[in-house]
């Protein structure tokens, strides 16, 4: 693997996962530049723009991009959930990193907290990397949370990749 994107997971993706929790890093590599996907992850106020499964998205305290905000996810009828609340942790413009947790909602990925980063292989590619840190719920395995989780998110990036595509 490149030795830019080896940095990168340990530099932003090096979680501590208790003995409790699982984890994992997911990466999708999209024919664009980071200044025209960025602009699309870090609208913390409006993730329905490239994840599939939400429907509506609220903040509650008005400015989106401020570390501490929470937002109000509500998921798409079809899934096992319906809402999610999710607080913004970091978000770097700079090095285009951005973190969230998830601190409620009627879904059981309990402390869910994820990480996601930007870097430009070449001038028109960019490589997406998403890692996250999740408890393991009673009466599912590990590798069943990693398993759904991974889905989703590969199902998300994909939807991004598609995006930029057009
Ligand atoms: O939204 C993300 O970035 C990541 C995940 C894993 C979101 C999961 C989800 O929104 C569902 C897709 C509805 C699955 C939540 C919060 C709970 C689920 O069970």
């Amino acid at each position: 693997m490149d030795a830019l994107l080896v940095e990168a997971i340990a530099k932003y993706h090096s979680h501590k996962i208790s003995p409790w929790q699982c984890g994992s890093i997911n990466m999708q590599e999209i024919a664009a530049p980071v200044s025209r996907i960025w602009p699309l992850i870090r609208r913390f106020d409006y993730p329905q723009s490239y994840k599939s499964f939400i429907k509506e998205c609220y903040v509650r305290n008005g400015n989106s991009s401020a570390v501490g905000s929470v937002r109000e996810v509500q998921i798409k009828s079809e899934l096992p959930a319906t809402t999610s609340i999710e607080r913004l942790d970091e978000l770097d413009d700079e090095h285009h990193v951005m973190r969230f947790s998830m601190i409620g909602g009627d879904h059981r990925l309990a402390n869910y907290q994820s990480t996601i980063s930007l870097h430009e292989v070449s001038d028109n590619v960019t490589m997406v990397i998403e890692s996250y840190v999740v408890d393991v719920p009673l009466g599912i395995t590990e590798e069943e949370t990693c398993a759904f989780i991974d889905t989703i998110i590969k199902f998300n990036l994909r939807s991004l990749a598609q995006k930029m595509a057009r």
